[in-house]
């Protein structure tokens, strides 16, 4: 399987394609990865370590000493492969302790009430004022100037196999719930047409959690009234490790999802 994929970890590799994921993984992580030539092997095989950024004193870890014992060299990679489950963006404020503001809490759209956070180490950090990200500020500016053009608004998110709408940072119904929610149950139906697969529909805060600064209830309330966060497979056996074999059927109802709404935009 890929290097990019999760289950990349989950197999033995040869020492060539070691070599070759160390390339890759320095190569897409080089503000935290250095790759560092230390020598060379009796049969003339360079050895290198991988460097993960700190601000002095290191850990040395090796892995693989005795190359008949497969499962040390597999931990080193998924050692250094460890942040797959990464949420926020990677921004810094101020005195900030940790890394990162959850940009789906950074919109400003009943930003930083309850379903929230404060405080900079939580998943759900809201950061310190909305739109304090760069990747928020962008799109919600892009979709501001173009939102005459612009019919509707589909984010992509997982897992959980849902279609949701606004509002998600109240639970009150917007002026739209209505036919939202009959565009949603066609789209649920259009999913279970096409692959089988359950979906659920609703508004957000009613049918997920209460999660204020969302990209769709901000979308939606800048007058872009088709607004949909779609939550992908699967509902929790694997989580936010999709296997592979999995992400064709995946697209292929979120596609029938999207076809869906596109016709009922054209239509109405
Ligand atoms: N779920 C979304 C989240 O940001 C959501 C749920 C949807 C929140 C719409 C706000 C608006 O928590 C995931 N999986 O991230
Ligand atoms: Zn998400």
């Amino acid at each position: 399987s890929p290097r990019s994929s999760a289950s990349y970890y989950e197999q033995y590799h040869s020492l060539n394609e070691i070599y070759s994921w160390m390339e890759e993984i320095t190569e897409m992580n080089a503000d935290l990865l250095q790759k560092i030539y230390i020598g060379s092997s009796f049969e003339k095989r360079p050895l290198y370590i991988l460097k993960v950024q700190t601000p002095k004193s290191a850990i040395w870890i090796d892995c693989g000493i005795h190359a008949r014992e497969w499962i040390a060299p597999a931990f080193c990679l998924w050692f250094i492969g460890h942040n797959r489950l990464w949420r926020k963006s990677r921004s810094k404020h101020g005195n900030n302790r940790c890394i990162g503001t959850d940009m789906n809490r950074n919109f400003d759209a009943g930003w930083c009430g309850k379903g929230a956070s404060h405080n900079d180490c939580h998943e759900i950090y809201c950061g310190p004022y909305p739109e304090s990200e760069p990747e928020v500020k962008a799109v919600a500016h892009f979709l501001q100037k173009h939102k005459d053009h612009i019919k509707a608004y589909i984010t992509i998110h997982s897992y959980s196999q849902m279609v949701l709408f606004p509002y998600s940072y109240t639970t009150n119904k917007s002026k739209d719930h209505d036919e939202l929610l009959s565009v949603a149950n066609k789209v649920v139906l259009a999913i279970r047409k096409t692959t089988q697969k359950m979906y659920e529909s609703g508004p957000g805060a009613q049918t997920i959690y209460l999660a204020p600064g969302g990209s769709d209830d901000w979308a939606y309330d800048l007058g872009i009234k088709y607004s949909f966060t779609f939550e992908l497979r699967d509902r929790g056996t694997h989580g936010f490790l999709l296997p592979t074999n999995l992400i064709k059927p995946t697209c292929i109802e979120a596609l029938s999802g999207i076809k869906t709404i596109a016709l009922h935009v054209i239509n109405n």
